[in-house]
């Protein structure tokens, strides 16, 4: 009898260990760039670089509706947003529908969440949650657990989301392969880093993009609605943590009441004596404004400074967490049978066309880092320079651990490609809806399909459409919908995204895009 039960021990751990656990990290507005894997100009992320070395990098990984909650959304469904009904920040997501997590649960996966969640609802789908109420915050986080409490943890949020999952993993059910999710609130908005990494990052000098300085004349209607303009848009006090006092003398940048009262909820949780330190270095932000009082060009090319400055030492945390994780599977032995996955929730303005934020179906804020590492199935240095998109996310986990993907996820399955099996995706436009207009930043709401070389967006409450020739223009500067010479294309671009309405049913908006 027990050595029945010796064997069916041992053998149900020998099964488990076949499937591989799967650890997907995800990151809230990490951009590509800000990674050195994609682009050496900005900072070192040796960490997340190694996914890369051993892994896969994912050269034009894209979202179909760049906007956190939403990609979430499709993380979890397959589906684009029409689908799974999440179509922006504020909806609630029915966390009644089938998901991916569940798919893993009943096929005997356990399944962990640890960090920003922002669906609304709680989590269905997960053994094990620990969840950031909203937005989440930098120091101190308070996190939801699933008993439906509120706790304050001790930290920076990057480190106790980190602690948190490695925890997780520590007291595990060792029988079992497991998918666990860590999603990091940084390096989003409000930019706040740790100590270290503001006093390794806040001296230096970042390239300025060629589009820095562009201005909206000449382009549509939804480039004048925008307010994501890092010289108007971006908060000198919030975002840039300079200190009121240095401001209120001057008219033009003079903060209001509520920034005022934002930048002290900010400090008033840095506990000292770093709060102090971390003031001290700011400080030199709020003498300059007050001697040079800059403004135009000249103030923008300061606040785009200190805008990289903040947000590539959150990313230093990110990445030094990133190895947290890694060397925890090296040293417990959990490195070769795990798929380590990698992404931001979309791509970010680091200062393209002047702008922060995300939203549009441009190729900065529509692409997404995704690197991918899996020992023995994924040949170490390879680059897969596929089209690939947020809704392949659910079908490629669940077939890596061998599980039918559903029918009603509409994305593909990348492990073919991963492993060597496949190397051209049978697929060559994306579809993209962005339905958040009347919210931050006001970007209007569009549709479009983007190809390998052209990508067409129609804004269908104003009636415009863009044409891009991403082969000549991949900054997206040139709209070529009235050049003589692109009609063709925008016919043929313009049956695609019919095409690929029909075939993800999207009928919104009704009736046909003229
Ligand atoms: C906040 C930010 C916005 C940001 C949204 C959505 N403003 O409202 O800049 O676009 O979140 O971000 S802030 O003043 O509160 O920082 S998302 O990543 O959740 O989609
Ligand atoms: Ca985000």
């Amino acid at each position: 009898m027990r050595l029945l039960f010796l064997f069916l021990f041992t053998s149900t751990i020998s099964f488990a260990q076949q499937r591989p656990n799967i650890i997907y990290i995800m990151s809230d507005d990490h951009d590509a760039d800000a990674i050195s894997a994609y682009n050496k100009k900005f900072i070192s992320t040796p960490n997340i670089d190694r996914l890369a070395k051993e892994g896969m990098l994912f050269t034009k990984n894209f979202v179909a509706n760049s906007i956190c909650g939403p990609v979430r959304a499709t993380l979890i469904t397959g589906q684009h947003s029409h689908k799974n009904g999440m179509k922006d920040n504020r909806t609630r997501f029915d966390s009644s529908k089938l998901t991916m997590p569940k798919i893993f649960q009943q096929n005997g996966y356990q399944t962990a969440i640890v960090g920003k969640w922002h669906l609304q609802s709680y989590p269905t789908g997960y053994d094990y949650w620990k969840i950031l109420p909203g937005q989440g915050l930098y120091v101190d986080p308070r996190f939801i657990s699933m008993r439906g409490d509120t706790t304050t943890y001790k930290g920076y949020a990057t480190d106790v989301i980190s602690d948190e999952a490695i925890k997780w993993l520590d007291n595990r059910d060792m029988t079992k392969p497991f998918l666990l999710h860590i999603h990091h609130k940084a390096p989003h908005r409000y930019f706040l880093a740790p100590l270290k990494y503001i006093e390794q990052y806040h001296s230096k000098i970042f390239p300025e993009p060629s589009t820095l300085y562009a201005d909206t004349a000449g382009h549509g209607t939804a480039w004048r609605l925008q307010t994501m303009s890092i010289l108007h848009d971006m908060k000198l006090c919030s975002d840039l943590k300079v200190d009121p006092k240095y401001l209120m003398d001057n008219p033009a940048l003079k903060p209001d009441s509520a920034q005022i009262a934002y930048y002290n909820s900010i400090f008033n949780r840095i506990p000292e004596p770093e709060r102090r330190q971390i003031k001290k270095i700011y400080e030199e932000r709020g003498k300059l404004l007050q001697q040079l009082n800059p403004s135009g060009k000249e103030l923008l090319k300061y606040k785009y400074q200190w805008y990289l400055q903040d947000y590539m030492a959150c990313v230093a945390s990110v990445d030094e967490n990133v190895g947290r994780v890694l060397d925890y599977l090296d040293k417990n032995n959990l490195t070769k049978n795990t798929l380590v996955i990698y992404t931001g929730d979309q791509g970010m303005y680091l200062g393209e066309n002047g702008w922060f934020d995300k939203r549009w179906m441009y190729d900065v804020s529509m692409q997404a880092p995704m690197l991918m590492r899996w020992p023995g199935k994924i040949k170490s240095g390879s680059v897969n320079t596929n089209m690939t998109q947020s809704i392949d996310y659910a079908p490629t986990m669940l077939d890596a651990a061998g599980i039918k993907v559903p029918d009603f996820m509409q994305g593909l399955s990348l492990v073919p490609g991963m492993t060597g099996k496949q190397t051209i995706l049978p697929r060559h436009n994306l579809y993209y809806h962005f339905y958040e207009f009347k919210a931050d930043h006001t970007v209007l709401q569009h549709v479009g399909v983007r190809g390998e070389r052209y990508k067409l967006i129609y804004f269908y409450t104003v009636g415009e459409w863009e044409l891009y020739d991403l082969k000549t223009d991949p900054q997206e500067q040139t709209n070529l919908i009235r050049s003589a010479a692109h009609q063709k294309i925008f016919l043929q671009m313009k049956q695609e995204l019919v095409k690929l309405r029909d075939k993800y049913d999207d009928h919104e908006p009704a009736g046909e895009l003229h």
